[in-house]
């Protein structure tokens, strides 16, 4: 009965970007809708489907979920993505929420003023070599396994995976510092599901382009 799951979101990465890596490491194919205008996102919230008048919304196993960690919690219990128990599964979220304050400084880059930009970019590196890398690249080179967590493929290898290619668009050599992490990418990025993610016409988004930008402030009325 249940069909692909459905997701609506503008047509750029945001908060729905890491969604679209879950399901597509879990080897989940989904449907997209797209908000273009203002006017698609009031029909979402005037049809009753916007619990909190916002997106992500996601469809899926007769739900209309959203709440962008809800949505991926979701996803990565339903898909063995999640540990094997309560302890890694607290280690995951400890992992994948550090991973998600790395990346969005990185998604609240574009919608910075221009004279700002440069020196929060400066930042982010800073942030992502001296705080977050540095901590995946110990936890892998301790316990010398091929994943973060109990030996085995989680969604905080995924997450870290889109968090190292978004720092990577910033700082292509920003590994250069961490050999552990280098093979980690390496490793990840050729499982069969991720690779395929990673392929062009896959549904992974580009990085918001100069042009998207003021249509994406105008949909969802960013203040910025
Ligand atoms: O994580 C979540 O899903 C929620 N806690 C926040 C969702 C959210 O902020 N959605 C934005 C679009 S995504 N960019 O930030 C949204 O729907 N904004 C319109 C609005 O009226 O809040």
């Amino acid at each position: 009965m249940a069909g692909k799951p459905k997701l609506h979101y503008a047509r750029g990465r945001g908060k729905m970007e890491s969604i679209r890596w879950l399901l597509s490491a879990a080897g989940v194919k989904f449907e997209e809708q797209f908000i273009e205008t203002k006017e698609d996102l009031e029909k979402l919230r005037n049809d009753g489907f916007l619990l909190f008048q916002q997106v992500p919304m996601v469809e899926i196993d007769g739900m209309k979920l959203v709440q962008t960690r809800a949505i991926l919690n979701y996803i990565a219990a339903k898909h063995n993505l999640y540990g094997k128990d309560l302890k890694e599964r607290a280690l995951i979220d400890t992992y994948v929420e550090g991973t998600t304050d790395l990346m969005e400084m990185i998604m609240h880059l574009p919608f910075q003023p221009p004279e700002g930009k440069e020196k929060q970019t400066a930042h982010i590196i800073e942030r992502a070599t001296t705080r977050y890398f540095p901590v995946y690249e110990k936890v892998l080179k301790d316990h010398g396994q091929d994943f973060l967590v109990g030996n085995q493929f989680s969604w905080a290898d995924v997450h870290l995976l889109e968090a190292i290619l978004m720092a990577e668009e910033l700082k292509p050599n920003i590994l250069s510092k961490f050999p552990v992490l280098q093979a980690f990418k390496t490793r990840i990025s050729n499982i069969p599901t991720i690779k395929k993610f990673l392929e062009p016409g896959s549904p992974r988004k580009p990085p918001l382009d100069d042009k998207a930008i003021p249509q994406i402030k105008k949909i969802f009325n960013v203040q910025l």
